[in-house]
Order: structure tokens, then C-alpha cells, then sequence
């Protein structure tokens, strides 16, 4: 059983029109618009808010698209945003592989059903320090794993970034700030979680390419360098796959990268966090949550597990 209980954040807000509008116009573009059916049909995907979301305040829009990561642009939190409009995100394709009973590369437009698409708005914790509440737009990774049908032998899920260093000048230069292409994983049951989404937007909208369009994961409960953005390959597997940043430093970066105020970075605290959009740097910093506050949901994914040692 994955979930022991519903979150207890009380439902709010319904998903105000103007926003429900715009998601039609996502939809249109990713070419799902003609899978919508009627308009009341499209309503009532987006009329309730999902179990899963959080009442906090949503982080600004102007800072969830202004202040990123997203190395394949720069190592500045401004570079993708200034870098990253150029990028082509269609048509745009992800081949599904490795242990399971129907590879295939599917179009993106094939591989999110509209029927799927969810709202879901979700506390997010950066390994640095800070973080943002981002309403994301998403279907739950399972249902899409599921069509390729994994094989009993596949333990984990490894994920891979476009390679395109004439759209990525990231990519393109003599110093290079990571190996490419930026490679992500989780363990199966990870990413069979029902929390864990495949967003293809963010405030009702498609996703800004800076970050992550077409198609990003979103995780959590994990520090969001897990995120992994601009996805093109799905890969299930049975040993733990390389994950970029543990490859560029071990001891600072774990494989499993839960957000856990009790295991500091070796040069910093995970105690506290800033949040984005809350009076800049003198803003009081507030506490780091145990998973980032879905210790409810995930917890019991990691019972008995010495999570100093697997951090
Ligand atoms: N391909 C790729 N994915 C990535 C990154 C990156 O550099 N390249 N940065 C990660 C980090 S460190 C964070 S904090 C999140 C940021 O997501 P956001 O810019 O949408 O907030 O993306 C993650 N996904
Ligand atoms: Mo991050």
C-alpha cells in the first residue's frame, strides 16, 4: 500500500477559469486538443483540486520562470530563462526502454492522455536552500510506465536530458559544468508513487522551456535536482542507474537526494530554506520539512533504512 492516509490539507480553491482557459490552450498544444471532447468534459478535469496539493500560496509565477536551474543553459539561476527560449520542444518524442514488455518511442502528444492531466500543486526544495510552491500540470508516472509494461526483473527507473548543444550553449563550450546528457533515477517504487508526476506544465500553462518543456519529472519529497528536464529517454533497469550531480560529487550528492533537515550538505544545513518570493535575502528563513512535508505519503518507502548512509 503506498498511501496510509489522505495528506491533511484541506481541498481550497477551485482552478479559476481564466486558468482552466488557458489549459485548453495547452492542451491544444501539445495536440491533445482533439482528444478533449466537450467543454464540460474538460471542466471537470480541472474543477477539483487533487488530494495531493498543498494550500500553501503558490510561489509567484514571474519567480517559478525567472530563478532556475537548468546547466544545459548556464550555472546562473538567470541563464535559463535569458538562454533557454530557442529551444525546439516540438515535435518532441521519448522512447520508453530497457526491461519492459513494449519499448516504443512515443510522440509526446502520444504519450500524455488529456484524460490524465491533473493539476497538482506541490512544495518544491532545491538541495540549496531554497524553495517555491509551483501548481504543475501533470500525469502520475505510473500510468505511463505502466503502458510499457516492466518486466518483474526492472528495480529501477533511469531517465535521460536532451543532447543538443546547438540549441544549448551549456553544452556547446569548452567548460562543461556536468557530463552529458544530465541523467536522472529513482528506485521502482519511487517512481510508482502516485506523487511522483510527469509535468508538461505549470500555472495552467505548458511549461516555459526554462523549465523543463517539454516534459520534466517532478518528485517531491527529493531535493529538486531529481526534476530532471527536457526528458527524451525513459529507461527501466535493474541495477541503480548514474544520477548526474552523485556523479560530479559523491559525498555531496546522494542517489536517493530525500529532503531531510536532519542529514546537512557537507558545506551547508538542510534545516532551514528560503522562500522564493517571500522579502528576498532578509526574509526569515522557515524550517525544512522531514521529505519535504509529504513524510506521510513517502516514509514508508524508506522503513528501516539508515537514511544518513543512503542520503
Ligand atoms: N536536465 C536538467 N534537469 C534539471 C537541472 C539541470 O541542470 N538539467 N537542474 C535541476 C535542479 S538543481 C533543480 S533545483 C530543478 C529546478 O527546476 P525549476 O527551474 O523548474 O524550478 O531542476 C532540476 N532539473
Ligand atoms: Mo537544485
Amino acid at each position: 500500500m503506498l498511501i496510509a492516509h489522505p495528506p491533511k490539507v484541506p481541498a481550497s480553491d477551485i482552478t479559476p477559469r481564466s486558468t482552466y482557459l488557458r489549459r485548453r490552450e495547452v492542451l491544444a498544444g501539445l495536440g491533445l486538443g482533439a482528444l478533449l471532447g466537450p467543454a464540460a468534459a474538460a471542466a471537470s478535469l480541472v474543477g477539483a483540486k487533487s488530494r495531493f496539493s498543498t494550500d500553501e500560496r503558490p510561489t509567484p509565477r514571474a519567480d517559478v520562470v525567472a530563478y532556475n536551474n537548468f546547466y544545459e543553459f548556464g550555472g546562473g539561476k538567470s541563464d535559463p530563462a535569458a538562454r533557454a527560449g530557442s529551444l525546439t520542444t516540438s515535435p518532441w518524442s521519448v522512447e520508453i526502454d530497457g526491461l519492459v514488455a513494449k519499448p516504443a518511442k512515443y510522440a509526446l502528444e502520444d504519450l500524455i492522455r488529456s484524460s490524465e492531466l491533473e493539476e497538482r500543486i506541490y512544495r518544491m526544495r532545491c538541495v540549496e536552500g531554497w524553495s517555491m510552491v509551483i501548481p504543475w500540470l501533470g500525469v502520475p508516472l505510473a500510468s505511463v510506465l505502466a503502458r510499457a509494461e516492466p518486466l518483474g526483473s526492472a528495480k529501477y527507473v533511469a531517465f535521460e536530458s536532451l543532447v543538443r548543444p546547438e540549441e544549448m550553449p551549456g553544452q556547446a563550450g569548452f567548460l562543461q559544468l556536468l557530463p552529458w546528457p544530465y541523467v536522472e533515477g529513482l528506485r521502482l517504487d519511487e517512481a510508482l508513487h502516485p506523487l511522483t508526476l510527469l509535468a508538461v506544465g505549470l500555472y495552467g500553462e505548458a511549461l516555459p522551456n526554462q523549465n523543463g518543456a517539454p516534459l520534466r519529472l517532478v518528485v517531491p519529497w527529493k531535493y529538486g535536482f531529481k526534476g530532471i528536464k527536457s526528458i527524451v529517454r525513459i529507461s527501466l533497469v535493474e541495477a541503480q542507474p548514474k544520477t548526474s550531480w552523485n556523479v560530479q560529487n559523491p559525498r555531496e550528492y546522494g542517489f536517493f537526494s530525500n529532503v531531510n533537515p536532519k542529514v546537512d550538505h557537507p558545506r551547508w544545513t538542510q534545516a532551514t530554506e528560503r522562500r522564493i518570493g517571500e522579502g528576498g535575502l532578509f526574509a526569515k528563513r522557515r524550517p525544512t520539512l522531514m521529505f519535504n512535508g509529504y513524510a506521510q505519503e513517502v516514509a514508508g518507502l524508506y522503513a528501516g533504512m539508515d537514511l544518513g548512509r543512503y542520503f
